[in-house]
């Protein structure tokens, strides 16, 4: 093996909350594909089934496990069960996101924490559980999941874009205090990507034309289409290995131009 050896995942384990479908599932079964062992959770055991059989469909013996990652116990004896049972892990992802489109005014503060213990609360808390074996073992990588929303604010979306928008700067804390123990931590910005999160934004009218929300992400989106998630393959395979051991404290937008661009003129 020549340079790409840089990229590979071979020997490492993996793990991606809340990974049984979606942007997740793509990014684990790429990591599989790079060489990693799978671990992954999901928030019922439904899911975590469902999750093994799709890995399982693409040839993946992924380690699937319930928990509920904004639960700092349930968490803590996930880490453990999987050092004992897997092993050490090298990578994780912190995937698991909600997202509730209310107007500010007409949202409750339960639903605003809700969102915020999710997309931001959960991060630090599975941060929290793997980094001391990081530091033992000497070597590290976080990718927390962020989004267009932690740079750009939109109707609707307050608690998930101050949610994500923390996450940038909690993915810029955990690089500045653990950096210097070989550790790297970056984000992943994925553009607007068509998984079940995005489904309402996509169904069609009626009358069988696009959601007027639809036309707004092609008019928006220099690429002119949505991301599917296997367009994050590739950067999350990147900021896994050790091809970025000197990346860290970045968020790697990946959203097919829409942070550079003003939008199609009318
Ligand atoms: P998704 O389809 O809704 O998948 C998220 C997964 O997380 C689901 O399996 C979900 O379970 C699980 N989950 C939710 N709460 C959990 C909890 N407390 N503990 C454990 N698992 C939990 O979302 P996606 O579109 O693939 O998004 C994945 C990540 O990318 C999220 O962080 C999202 O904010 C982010 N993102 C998405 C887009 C996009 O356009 N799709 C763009 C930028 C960023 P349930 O099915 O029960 O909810
Ligand atoms: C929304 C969307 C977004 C995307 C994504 C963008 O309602 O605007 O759901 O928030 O999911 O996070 O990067």
């Amino acid at each position: 093996m020549g340079f790409e050896k840089n990229f590979s995942l071979e020997g490492k384990i993996a793990l991606v909350t809340g990974a049984s479908y979606g942007i997740g599932f793509a990014i684990a079964s790429a990591y599989a594909q790079a060489g990693a062992t799978i671990v992954f959770n999901d928030i019922n055991q439904e899911l975590v089934d469902k999750g093994v059989k799709a890995y399982a469909e693409i040839g993946v013996k992924a380690h699937g496990y319930v928990c509920d990652v904004t639960n700092e116990e349930a968490v803590n004896a996930l880490v453990a069960q999987v050092e004992k049972e897997v092993g050490v892990i090298d990578i994780l992802v912190n995937n698991a996101g909600i997202i509730k489109r209310i107007p500010m005014v007409e949202m409750s503060a339960a639903d605003f924490r809700k969102v915020i213990d999710v997309d931001l609360n959960a991060p630090f808390i599975v941060s929290k559980a793997v980094i001391p074996s990081m530091i033992k073992k000497g070597h590290g990588k976080i990718i927390n999941i962020c989004s267009m929303m932690s740079e750009l604010g939109r109707e609707t979306v307050s608690a998930y874009a101050a949610a994500k928008g923390g996450l940038k700067m909690l993915t810029r804390n955990i690089c500045s205090e653990y950096g210097k123990y070989n550790i790297q931590c970056n984000g992943i910005g994925p553009g607007y990507i068509a998984t079940p999160q995005t489904a309402p934004l996509r169904e069609r009218q009626p009358d069988g034309s696009r959601h007027p929300f639809d036309s707004f992400i092609l008019a928006k989106t220099p690429a002119e289409r949505w991301g599917n998630p296997e367009d994050l393959a590739g950067p999350a395979v990147f900021l896994a290995s050790d091809a970025s051991n000197f990346v860290n404290g970045h968020v790697l937008y990946v959203d097919g131009g829409i942070l550079a661009y003003i939008g199609k003129q009318p």
